[in-house]
């Protein structure tokens, strides 16, 4: 009796690692300084209590992406979800080390974070094509959204058919203007938020449960 016990308990486990959806691989992209780490970093704090990465005004303070295993979000109605989540480099078409200058860098340091910021956002679009199952595209809601969205990032999102989610981010600030965004994107959910402040973040997350469930 036992020993059936033991050994359907043994079965149903099984069953369940076996059946189980594979985790979600979610990554976060956008131009530079849209908040994706700020935002990366909040969801892994008030998730599990760590950080991922450092903030920076200076563009591409993120030049290799950065991932945080099994985090689970849990929605209002009980539901969640288990993801990976992956902070990428910024995604531009061109990316000049005389920009760097300016924020006092010397010249030899502006080269090298131009070159390694180039290999991080060629290493980022590889992983879109092959590894991410969700993407959450950030852009600066106090900037023209047709300024900010990359072509090509928009072309692999919609062949691949990834589910995504549009954040407005920077609605702090007092020139944000979210509804450019949401106009921009008909298509997509799109939810607005201060990263830097928390606001609305919670609307999010429960996005991420329903969409990337
Ligand atoms: N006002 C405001 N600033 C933000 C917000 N999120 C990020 N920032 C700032 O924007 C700059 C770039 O942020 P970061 O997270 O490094 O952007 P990333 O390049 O997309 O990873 C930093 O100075 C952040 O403090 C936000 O919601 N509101
Ligand atoms: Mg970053």
């Amino acid at each position: 009796m036992d020993f059936l016990f033991r050994a359907r308990k043994k079965i149903s486990k099984f069953l369940k690692a076996f059946f189980s959806k594979r985790q979600s691989r979610i990554g976060i992209y956008g131009p530079p300084n849209a908040g994706k780490t700020t935002l990366a970093n909040r969801i892994v704090r008030d998730w599990t209590g760590d950080a991922l990465g450092p903030v920076s005004e200076v563009p591409h303070e993120t030049r290799r992406a950065r991932r945080k295993e099994g985090i689970v979000i849990t929605g209002n109605n009980g539901g969640s979800i288990t993801i990976d989540i992956v902070d990428t480099p910024g995604v531009t078409t061109k990316i000049d080390y005389k920009e760097f200058l300016e924020y006092g860098l010397e010249k030899d340091e502006a080269v090298k974070r131009a070159r390694e910021a180039t290999e991080g956002v060629a290493e980022a679009m590889h992983w879109l094509r092959e590894d991410i199952n969700g993407v959450i595209y950030m852009l600066d809601s106090t900037l023209d959204p047709f300024l900010q969205v990359n072509i090509m990032m928009v072309g692999i999102i919609e062949s691949r058919s990834l589910p995504v989610i549009i954040v407005a981010n920077k609605i702090d600030l007092p020139d944000a203007a979210p509804q450019r965004i949401k106009s921009a994107f008909p298509q997509h959910p799109v939810i607005s938020i201060s990263g830097l402040e928390g606001s609305n973040v919670e609307e999010l997350y429960e996005k991420m449960v329903e969409y990337f469930g």
